[in-house]
């Protein structure tokens, strides 16, 4: 028997959601309505407990919709560390479309929420500009029924303006440098290239994009977390994520509309997310990414696994090159948020394919890594730790089995014969990742050499 409103009552009642999700009203509209989206915000709006649901927009897979629209949009979360594993249902998700987003036009939505991943947003990941000349986006700038994240958030907000329906939060939760300036700009530049001037400053005056910060770690499910799952729950379910006890969100507090009580749920609301975003993009995506690149070339299938061979590494990553770059808030422990960290990554209940993370490298460095390496030179220093996560994503480009990647093509053809130093000088020289200065450098292109020549000897010695 599969999981519904009408068989909820089957499941352990500890485990079932604290309010009844048929009273729940839509008042979120989430785009991209993934594993990560359904274990960190979808929890902790329902934790507020004040009654704002969500409605899910697919933009990508049916396979979502599928799963999730005969479960009356419940599923499972299983929350596991190294020694148990809790479940619960989420009842926060009232509704699923397929690639609509006409909600957005409505009154009663005052939130939009984001998780497309960074690839999602048709931006250059060195500068945060608009692709103008991406194929998709130019498709929707002409009119067509919008197929990408931004062309389908602007059709929203202009349908909303049609509708007088009033102000609006764009909330963006990728792991992106100020994610909600970026969004914000790629949303102008898409409307500047629209002939319709009212639109851009109906969004100045309704509209707000607050930056966040989003925490929590979410392999792709298994199989065998959907057995777990029904062992748990008791009914079948198809849209369980698996996830750790770990939550956090950092979220700037401006919205115009109102929004969840998400404090009660132990979200931190701030004026500003920036020292937040810098640490968790620096320390935890960082050594998330080297864990993953190093990992995954030494035949390590999960990131715990790469954990056990590369740990120092990680380590040291996030204390000799990240920390001095950092602007710590007053108050925050940042040793033992690193030693969280390390034990984060080493849970081995989770089994977080290093493959996953090492996906889309192209759109991940230049806020991961490169940022850390930039500063780090202007203050004189060698970041060799972050030099080598960088020299092991060369690495992967070369020889990835499958690479995933928005700019694959242009990858491999770049490093195709090529020996490790003009691998190094071939990837530097493109400008959409590394921008136009790290070329340049060369004590930096020094240690991307040496750390690439030592991973193609083995990877083993390169701590
Ligand atoms: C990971 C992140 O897949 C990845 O690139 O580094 O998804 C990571 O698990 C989350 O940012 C954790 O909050």
């Amino acid at each position: 028997m599969r999981l519904s409103l009408s068989t909820l009552a089957r499941v352990p009642v500890e485990m079932r959601p604290p309010l009844d999700p048929a009273g729940v009203r839509i008042g979120i509209v989430h785009l991209g309505i993934g594993a990560f989206h359904r274990a960190h915000q979808a929890v902790f709006t329902e934790d507020a407990r004040d009654g704002w649901g969500i409605c899910g927009v697919s933009q990508r897979s049916r396979a979502v919709i599928d799963e999730l629209a005969p479960q009356d949009g419940l599923y499972s979360v299983l929350i596991k560390s190294a020694t148990r594993v809790d479940a619960r249902v989420v009842g926060a998700v009232r509704e699923l479309r397929f690639a609509d987003a006409s909600r957005i036009a409505e009154p009663a939505v005052r939130v939009v929420t984001l998780t497309v991943t960074e690839k999602g947003y048709r931006h250059d990941p060195a500068t945060g500009r608009l692709r103008l000349d991406d194929e998709g986006i130019r498709a929707d700038l002409g009119g067509a029924p919008p197929r990408t994240v931004v062309g389908q958030l602007v059709r929203g907000l202009a349908a909303r303006r049609g509708a007088d329906a009033g102000p609006v939060a764009v909330v963006c939760c990728d792991n992106l440098s100020h994610n909600g300036r970026t969004l914000a700009g790629l949303v102008g530049e898409f409307v500047a290239a629209l002939p319709d001037e009212p639109l851009a400053e109906w969004i100045a005056s309704h509209v707000s994009f607050p930056s966040t910060v989003v925490d929590r770690i979410v392999p792709a499910t298994t199989p065998e977390d959907l057995a777990e799952a029904r062992r748990l729950i008791g009914l079948d379910d198809f849209g369980t994520v698996v996830t750790e006890p770990f939550k956090q969100w950092v979220i700037e507090d401006d919205f115009p509309g109102g929004r969840p009580a998400w404090e009660k749920a132990g979200a931190q609301l701030t004026a500003d997310v920036t020292p937040y975003e810098v640490i968790k993009l620096r320390m935890l995506n960082g050594a998330h990414s080297a864990l993953a690149y190093l990992g995954a070339l030494a035949g390590c299938e999960t990131i715990a696994e790469a954990m056990t061979r590369f740990g120092e590494v990680a380590r040291r990553l996030m204390s000799d090159d990240v920390a001095p770059t950092l602007d710590v808030p007053d108050g925050f422990d940042l040793a033992a948020y690193e030693q969280q960290l390390l034990d984060r990554f080493a849970n081995p209940a989770l089994r977080h394919r290093t493959v996953q993370v090492a996906m889309d490298g192209s759109q991940k460095l230049p806020q991961r890594l490169l940022a850390t390496i930039r500063e780090r030179r202007a203050a004189g220093a060698e970041p060799r730790w972050a030099a080598l996560a960088v020299a092991g994503w060369m690495r992967w480009v070369c020889v990835a089995p499958w690479l995933e990647d928005p700019m694959a093509d242009r990858l491999r053809a770049a490093v195709a014969g090529a020996s490790p130093e003009q691998v190094v000088d071939r990837l530097l020289a493109i400008p959409e990742i590394f921008g136009d200065d790290l070329r340049e450098d060369t004590v930096v292109r020094a240690l991307l050499v040496d750390a690439l020549e030592r991973i193609t000897v083995s990877v083993e010695g390169v701590a």
